[in-house]
Protein backbone atom coordinates (compact mmCIF):
# COMPACT_ATOMS: atom_id res chain seq x y z
CA UNK A 1 0.00 0.00 0.00
CA UNK A 2 1.12 3.53 -1.29
CA UNK A 3 0.25 4.83 2.20
CA UNK A 4 2.35 2.20 4.58
CA UNK A 5 5.26 2.96 5.92
CA UNK A 6 8.48 1.30 4.60
CA UNK A 7 10.31 -0.54 6.90
CA UNK A 8 13.86 -0.14 7.43
CA UNK A 9 15.08 -2.95 4.94
CA UNK A 10 12.20 -1.67 2.33
CA UNK A 11 13.79 1.81 2.65
CA UNK A 12 17.28 1.05 2.23
CA UNK A 13 16.61 -1.21 -0.65
CA UNK A 14 14.27 2.36 -2.01
CA UNK A 15 16.99 4.30 -1.31
CA UNK A 16 19.42 2.68 -3.25
CA UNK A 17 17.56 2.93 -6.40
CA UNK A 18 16.70 6.89 -6.39
CA UNK A 19 20.18 8.73 -6.99
CA UNK A 20 21.54 10.75 -4.34
CA UNK A 21 18.76 10.71 -1.67
CA UNK A 22 19.48 9.54 1.64
CA UNK A 23 17.17 8.61 4.99
CA UNK A 24 17.07 11.32 7.59
CA UNK A 25 19.12 10.51 11.02
CA UNK A 26 15.35 9.83 13.00
CA UNK A 27 14.51 7.82 9.38
CA UNK A 28 11.09 9.53 9.58
CA UNK A 29 12.23 11.13 6.08
CA UNK A 30 14.31 11.40 3.22
CA UNK A 31 16.38 13.69 2.21
CA UNK A 32 18.21 15.61 -1.16
CA UNK A 33 20.27 18.85 -1.37
CA UNK A 34 19.81 19.74 -5.29
CA UNK A 35 22.31 22.56 -6.76
CA UNK A 36 21.55 24.14 -9.97
CA UNK A 37 23.52 26.80 -12.31
CA UNK A 38 21.20 29.70 -11.03
CA UNK A 39 17.75 30.56 -9.50
CA UNK A 40 16.51 30.19 -12.53
CA UNK A 41 17.14 26.66 -13.16
CA UNK A 42 16.55 25.87 -8.98
CA UNK A 43 12.70 27.95 -9.65
CA UNK A 44 12.39 25.67 -12.85
CA UNK A 45 12.44 22.53 -11.01
CA UNK A 46 10.26 23.98 -7.86
CA UNK A 47 7.74 24.92 -10.16
CA UNK A 48 7.33 21.49 -11.79
CA UNK A 49 7.60 19.82 -8.59
CA UNK A 50 5.32 21.70 -6.92
CA UNK A 51 2.37 21.08 -9.95
CA UNK A 52 3.01 17.34 -9.15
CA UNK A 53 2.76 17.56 -5.60
CA UNK A 54 -0.18 19.25 -5.86
CA UNK A 55 -1.56 16.16 -8.54
CA UNK A 56 -0.46 13.33 -5.86
CA UNK A 57 -1.82 15.31 -2.89
CA UNK A 58 1.59 14.76 -1.65
CA UNK A 59 3.57 17.55 -0.70
CA UNK A 60 7.79 18.09 -0.18
CA UNK A 61 9.04 19.95 3.22
CA UNK A 62 11.78 22.53 1.34
CA UNK A 63 13.90 25.70 1.58
CA UNK A 64 15.35 27.07 -1.67
CA UNK A 65 18.15 29.59 -1.49
CA UNK A 66 19.56 31.44 -4.26
CA UNK A 67 20.55 28.28 -6.36
CA UNK A 68 20.23 25.08 -4.17
CA UNK A 69 17.21 23.81 -2.93
CA UNK A 70 16.73 21.08 0.28
CA UNK A 71 14.25 18.92 0.57
CA UNK A 72 12.70 16.59 3.21
CA UNK A 73 10.27 14.04 2.14
CA UNK A 74 8.02 12.14 4.95
CA UNK A 75 4.42 11.00 4.74
CA UNK A 76 2.85 13.16 7.55
CA UNK A 77 -0.26 11.91 8.64
CA UNK A 78 1.67 8.24 8.43
CA UNK A 79 4.89 9.72 10.54
CA UNK A 80 7.64 8.06 8.60
CA UNK A 81 8.25 6.98 4.63
CA UNK A 82 6.06 5.34 2.19
CA UNK A 83 6.03 4.73 -1.29
CA UNK A 84 4.51 8.30 -2.22
CA UNK A 85 7.60 9.44 -0.69
CA UNK A 86 9.71 7.07 -3.06
CA UNK A 87 6.92 8.01 -5.89
CA UNK A 88 7.59 12.11 -5.37
CA UNK A 89 11.78 11.68 -5.47
CA UNK A 90 11.67 9.64 -8.38
CA UNK A 91 9.73 12.94 -10.11
CA UNK A 92 12.16 15.09 -8.69
CA UNK A 93 15.09 13.56 -9.94
CA UNK A 94 13.64 13.93 -13.18
CA UNK A 95 12.45 17.72 -12.74
CA UNK A 96 16.09 18.45 -12.36
CA UNK A 97 16.58 17.06 -14.89
CA UNK A 98 14.33 18.68 -17.15
CA UNK A 99 14.84 21.96 -15.16
CA UNK A 100 18.90 21.74 -16.29
CA UNK A 101 18.03 21.24 -19.86
CA UNK A 102 15.64 23.70 -20.25
CA UNK A 103 18.28 26.23 -20.43
CA UNK A 104 16.81 28.99 -18.65
N1 LIG B 1 1.88 15.70 2.19
C1 LIG B 1 2.75 14.98 2.91
N2 LIG B 1 4.05 15.00 2.61
N3 LIG B 1 2.32 14.23 3.93
C2 LIG B 1 1.03 14.17 4.29
O1 LIG B 1 0.67 13.46 5.24
C3 LIG B 1 0.10 14.92 3.53
C4 LIG B 1 0.59 15.71 2.46
N4 LIG B 1 -1.19 14.87 3.78
N5 LIG B 1 -0.26 16.46 1.74
C5 LIG B 1 -2.14 15.38 2.87
C6 LIG B 1 -1.66 16.58 2.09
C7 LIG B 1 -3.45 15.57 3.61
O2 LIG B 1 -3.36 16.65 4.52
C8 LIG B 1 -4.64 15.78 2.70
C9 LIG B 1 -5.90 15.99 3.48
O3 LIG B 1 -4.76 14.67 1.87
Amino acid sequence: MARERLDPAALAEALGSIDGWNGSADGKSIEKNFEFRNFSEAFAFMTRSALAAEKMDHHPDWSNSYRTVKVSLSTHDRGGVTELDVELARKMNRFAGAARSDGL
